[in-house]
C-alpha cells in the first residue's frame, strides 16, 4: 500500500501559559515542583491528591511534551503523524469561573489558532495537509450562558479551529442541562464537531474506596472510569431529547464511546420500559429519536479501545461502517468487519499521555501497537486503512 495519510485527532496540549497557571495552584489541578529537583508532578485528578502518598510522588511527572509544540512535531515525524488536530488536555478551563473564563478561553483559543498557523507557515509541503488543526475550549463556567455560544461563534471564524473539547460536566449540571441549549444551538449552527472527553471518572466509592483506588494507581478511574463517565454524559443528553432538539449536532465520543456502543441496546430497552420520565414533577415522553440513528447520525468514535471486541462495537454501532471511526490508539481491529463496513471512525494517539513504557524505546508502544494492528486487521482493505488512519478526519474535519 502506498503511505496513507495520517491524522492523529486525539492529542492534547498544554500551553504554557496553562502550565504556568497550574503551577501557582496548590489544589488540584496543580503542577507541583519537588525540592529535589525531581520530574515536576501533574496531579489532576481528584484521586492524584492522596495525602497518604508524598507530595513529590503524587500524580504523574510533567515534561515539555505536554506543553512544547516542537516536542509534538517531534513525535508526529517520529510516528509518521502527517497532521494533528491539538486540544487542550483535561480538566480544561473547568474550574475557571466567572470572568476569567472568558479571559482564559479566547487566551487558549487563540495561542491554538497561531501556533498551528505558525507550524504551517513554516511546514508547508505541496500534496500534504497542513501539520496542525485544533479543537478550542471553551469558558463553560462564565457567570453567563451567552459567552459560551459566543465563544463557539467566535472561534468558528478562526481559520483552523474544526471544533471544541468538553468535558462531561457542562456548567457544573451535567450535559442534559438546559442551561446548555444555547451551546448546543451554536454548535450546531458553526457545525464545529464537539470532542466530548472524560476527566472526573467515578467515585472512589464505585471501586471500593479510595485505599482500593491508591493501590490500583491510575488503573481503576483510567480504564473504567474514563469510560463510564463518558457514556453517562451522552446518555443523559440523549435522554434529555438534546439530539431531538438539535439533530444536525456533531459529537466526537473519546476512547471508542466509552461504553456507550456496547451498551446501546440495554439504554433502548430500558427506555421503552420506563415509558415516560419525571421532568418538574409531570411525565413527559423519552427521547423521540432511536439511539441508533443518533449514533449514526451525530456521533463520531476515535479508536481508542485498545481491544478487538470494543472496537467491534464500535462499528457496529456506527451501522456497521468504518467511516465513523478517527484514529485514536487504534489497537487491533477485527479483519472480518472490514470487509463488510466502510466507516467513520478516526485515528489518534492520546499524546503526551501514556508515554514509552521504557526509558530506552524511541517509539511510543501505543502507537506502533496501534499501526500493526490496524495493518494487521485491515489487512487486504486498503481503502478502510486509509479512510481510518487519515482519509476520515480530512473528510469530515475538512483539514485542507
Ligand atoms: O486516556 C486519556 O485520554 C487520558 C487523558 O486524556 N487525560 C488523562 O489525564 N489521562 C488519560
Amino acid at each position: 500500500m502506498s503511505n496513507p495519510l495520517i491524522v492523529d485527532i486525539h492529542t492534547h496540549v498544554y500551553p504554557p501559559a496553562y502550565i504556568d497557571m497550574l503551577r501557582a495552584r496548590r489544589k488540584v489541578p496543580y503542577i507541583h515542583d519537588p525540592s529535589d529537583g525531581g520530574p515536576p508532578r501533574l496531579i489532576i485528578l481528584s484521586s492524584d491528591d492522596d495525602s497518604n502518598i508524598p507530595l513529590d510522588q503524587r500524580g504523574r511527572p510533567v515534561d515539555s511534551s505536554y506543553s512544547d509544540i516542537q516536542v509534538k512535531l517531534g513525535f508526529m515525524d517520529k510516528h509518521g503523524i502527517d497532521c494533528s488536530v491539538i486540544s487542550l488536555a483535561n480538566p480544561w478551563l473547568d474550574f475557571i469561573g466567572e470572568e476569567q473564563a472568558s479571559e482564559w478561553a479566547q487566551k487558549i483559543n487563540n495561542d491554538l489558532e497561531s501556533t498551528c498557523a505558525q507550524v504551517n507557515n513554516a511546514t508547508a509541503l505541496p500534496d500534504k495537509p497542513p501539520r496542525l488543526f485544533a479543537f478550542g475550549t471553551l469558558p463553560l463556567g462564565a457567570p453567563q450562558q451567552v459567552a459560551v455560544a459566543e465563544e463557539v461563534h467566535r472561534i468558528s471564524a478562526l481559520p483552523h479551529i474544526r471544533g471544541v473539547i468538553m468535558g462531561t460536566t457542562g456548567r457544573g449540571n451535567g450535559l442534559d442541562d438546559p442551561e446548555l441549549e444555547p451551546v448546543w444551538g451554536a454548535l450546531q449552527d458553526t457545525q464545529l464537531m464537539l470532542f466530548l472527553h472524560p476527566h472526573y471518572g467515578l467515585p472512589d466509592e464505585a471501586f471500593g474506596g479510595p485505599e482500593i483506588v491508591r493501590r490500583y494507581g491510575h488503573v481503576l478511574p483510567l480504564a473504567l472510569g474514563f469510560p463510564l463517565e463518558t457514556t453517562i454524559a451522552i446518555t443523559r443528553m440523549y435522554l434529555s431529547g438534546v439530539f431531538d432538539q438539535f439533530p444536525k449536532l456533531r459529537i466526537l465520543l473519546a476512547h471508542s464511546g466509552g461504553t456507550l456502543p456496547f451498551l446501546a441496546g440495554r439504554i433502548e430497552s430500558c427506555i421503552a420500559h420506563e415509558r415516560t420520565f419525571k421532568v418538574n414533577g409531570g411525565s413527559v415522553p423519552g427521547p423521540q429519536r432511536g439511539i441508533w440513528d443518533v449514533l449514526k447520525t451525530n456521533i463520531y468514535l476515535d479508536a481508542v479501545a485498545y481491544g478487538t471486541a470494543g472496537l467491534k462495537a464500535a462499528v457496529e454501532a456506527g451501522g456497521g461502517s468504518t467511516d465513523r471511526l478517527l484514529f485514536g490508539k487504534i489497537l487491533s481491529w477485527c479483519p472480518t468487519l472490514v470487509t463488510f463496513f466502510d466507516a467513520d471512525i478516526f485515528q489518534g494517539t492520546d499524546h503526551p499521555f501514556f508515554p514509552p513504557l521504557n526509558e530506552e524505546d524511541d517509539k511510543w508502544t501505543s502507537v506502533t501497537t496501534n499501526y500493526k494492528a490496524i495493518s494487521a486487521s485491515f489487512g487486504e482493505n486498503e481503502d478502510a486503512v486509509a479512510a481510518v488512519l487519515g482519509g476520515n478526519a480530512v473528510r469530515i474535519l475538512n483539514l485542507k
